[in-house]
């Protein structure tokens, strides 16, 4: 039996990661493993969420970019022994999310390349799902917490994009990262998108057994 797959649903906010990692987990079977980041249920975790929604909360930007990246490396094991057990594995944002969001501070020095460092060495994804909302006013309300109001996103948004094209190898890149437009479509018609692009590379990269990592 091979490996399971590492999936990720990455993108922006609001554009219903959440929602599609979960359906997608459920569809891929009881055997699949859903984890999301941050997972605020570990004590690291418990201060990510503690900074997310507690505005009196400070940390210095450096110090909450490492929190996040040590919240990755605390189920980096977990997630290795899932796939080497054949369970596919969904997440619910990764490193990009991690690089995107601290990068757009506009910190001197908390560039891409640095926020990068503290994830090398942590499992590639074979697949990332990107979604987008580009064309759409859909779902713009953004919630309470840090970093939700439309000019930070707009920063994340050319974080993101500056990372896949002048971070990510190219090749990688083409093979095993699909952006998906989401704007005016249904939760199922965007579960629709997700689980065809999703089959599809299943079945073309059926043998893969080496990992990649960041
Ligand atoms: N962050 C970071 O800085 N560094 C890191 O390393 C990581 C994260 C991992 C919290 O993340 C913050 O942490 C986030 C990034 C930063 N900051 N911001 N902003 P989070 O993942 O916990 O954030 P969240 O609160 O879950 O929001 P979200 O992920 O952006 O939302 P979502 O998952 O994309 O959407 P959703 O929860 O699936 O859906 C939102 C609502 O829309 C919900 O009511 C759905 O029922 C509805 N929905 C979903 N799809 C549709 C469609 N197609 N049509 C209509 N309605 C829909
Ligand atoms: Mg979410």
């Amino acid at each position: 039996m091979g490996r399971g797959k590492l999936i990720l649903i990455e993108g922006l906010d609001r554009t219903g990661k959440s929602t599609q990692a979960g359906k997608l987990a459920e569809r891929l079977g009881p055997n699949s493993q859903l984890i999301k980041f941050p997972d605020r249920s570990t004590k690291i975790g418990g201060l990510i969420n503690q900074y997310l929604t507690d505005p009196a909360f400070l940390l210095p930007d450096q110090a909450i970019h490492l929190l996040f990246s040590a919240n990755r490396w605390e189920v980096a094991e977990e997630i290795k022994t899932h796939l080497l057990k054949g369970s596919n594995v969904v997440l619910d944002r990764y490193v990009y999310s991690g690089v995107a969001y601290s990068a757009a501070k506009g910190v001197p020095g908390l560039d891409l390349q640095w926020c990068l460092q503290s994830d090398v060495g942590l499992l590639k994804p074979d697949l990332t799902l990107f979604l987008t909302n580009q064309g759409s006013e859909l779902r713009q309300g953004f919630g309470e917490e840090r970093y939700e109001s439309s000019a930070f996103q707009q920063k994340v948004r050319e974080q993101f994009s500056t990372f896949f094209n002048d971070f990510e190898d190219q090749s990688y890149k083409q093979a095993h990262i699909k952006v998906l437009e989401t704007s005016d479509k249904s939760i199922e018609q965007v579960h629709d998108m997700v689980w065809s692009t999703t089959s599809a590379f299943m079945q073309e990269y059926a043998d893969i057994q080496d990992f990649m990592y960041f």
